[in-house]
């Protein structure tokens, strides 16, 4: 299976995030990237392959043009404005019930956009959980083009392919970023597809958490069905979507369907709501699956709950690969370093029905380089 790279995610190089007001060590780190890399050139079964530019018109089929030229300028704006920090984050968000009791029209007429870059940034943001830094907007077009270089082989005839997107994308909705996501690359690659080829697009999300930016582009869609497995919104990010009686509107009634399971999900539970989501897909007419890959559904992951394996993700991505439809694999999260090389070796394996047999301990290092 060909894999899309690019270095171009290490401008994203941030060390720090904000959870709940205090300052951390970032989760969504540039290390992610490169030991996926360096696990998958270990194996040697997987064809590095370089992104192309896409240009700007495949993301505004999908985001709004005000957050492409907010992200685009955002840091910039903030050393102009000569706010001294080592990253964007919002100061202050809109929240609903700042404007309780105004008529919509009084709402729309008053909402807009503000210059400083905190309130910008609260803006067209989700949480202070995605810092912006100098190189952020360049890698997040990368991500992008990963994604639709991924797409690209697919379209061109491959059964699958997996594009390695640092950033990750499936928080960023419409017209918002967030949750360590600016642009959606998914969201960008099956919008791609449809309309290269006229089909039903199916998105298989199994990152842990839900992906609300992929629900919202598409919930009015009777073309794009989105088919999520996450953890039990009540009790994690995004928190405010993600509930099973989301369903989608107008084209997209029954289009969307969110699979949430409880803390401590297991490889059994989990494979069963698989099988269910797949069940799902196969129930809409389409060729090509595009594959949200987040590995923060592992035991170990910092910031997840559930409980998988290693084997677990080979035998999800074999089931996957089952279907029958050509996939485009895209990475999301995922953040307990020392596993995620093999986790996606293991995945990527699975959905190509070759066995998994661990790397030899020592085979590629902790500092993402391949040994010897
Ligand atoms: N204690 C993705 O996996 N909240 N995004 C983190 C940490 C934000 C996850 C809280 C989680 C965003 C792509
Ligand atoms: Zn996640």
């Amino acid at each position: 299976m060909q894999v899309v790279y690019t270095p171009a995610h290490l401008g994203h190089d941030i060390t720090v995030e904000t959870y709940m007001g205090m300052p951390v060590p970032a989760n969504e780190v540039a290390e992610r990237a490169e030991l996926i890399r360096a696990a998958l050139e270990a194996d040697g079964g997987f064809p590095f392959v370089a992104p192309s530019e896409h240009g700007e018109a495949p993301i505004t089929a999908v985001h709004d043009e005000g957050l492409v030229r907010f992200l685009e300028v955002a840091w910039s704006e903030l050393r102009a404005q000569r706010i001294d920090r080592p990253f964007l984050s919002a100061d202050t968000y809109p929240n609903r019930a700042m404007f309780e009791g105004m008529s919509e029209a009084a709402v729309a007429g008053l909402v807009r956009e503000p210059i400083q870059a905190g309130g910008r940034a609260g803006f067209w943001g989700l949480d202070s959980a995605a810092p912006l830094v100098a190189g952020t907007y360049p890698a997040a077009r990368a991500a992008v083009d990963v994604a639709l270089t991924t797409a690209d082989l697919v379209l061109a005839g491959a059964t699958a392919a997996y594009g390695l997107c640092r950033p990750p994308g499936h928080h960023a909705a419409r017209s918002m970023y967030g949750g360590y996501c600016f642009f959606n690359n998914a969201a960008i690659a099956a919008e791609a597809i449809v309309r290269a080829t006229g089909e039903r697009v199916a998105i298989l999300d199994v990152d842990y958490h839900h992906g609300n930016g992929s629900q919202q582009i598409f919930w009015r869609r009777g073309d794009v069905r989105y088919v999520s497995i996450h953890a039990d919104p009540d009790h994690d990010y995004p928190y405010f979507l993600g509930r099973a009686d989301e369903t989608g509107e107008g084209d997209g009634a029954g289009e969307n369907h969110n699979l949430p399971l409880a803390s401590g999900t297991g490889n059994a539970v989990y494979l069963e709501a698989v099988d269910r989501a797949l069940e799902t897909i196969a129930g809409a007419p389409g060729s090509i699956v595009v594959v949200s890959l987040g590995f923060d559904t592992y035991g170990l992951d910092p910031i997840g709950s559930f409980a998988l394996t290693t084997d677990a993700y080979h035998e999800i991505g074999r089931r996957t690969a089952s279907l029958g439809r050509r996939l485009v694999i895209l990475q999301e999260g995922g953040y307990h370093r020392p596993s995620l090389g093999e986790n996606a070796r293991a995945w990527l394996r699975g959905a190509e029905g070759r066995p998994f047999e661990p790397l030899p301990a020592g085979g590629f290092g902790a500092n993402g380089t391949v040994a010897g």
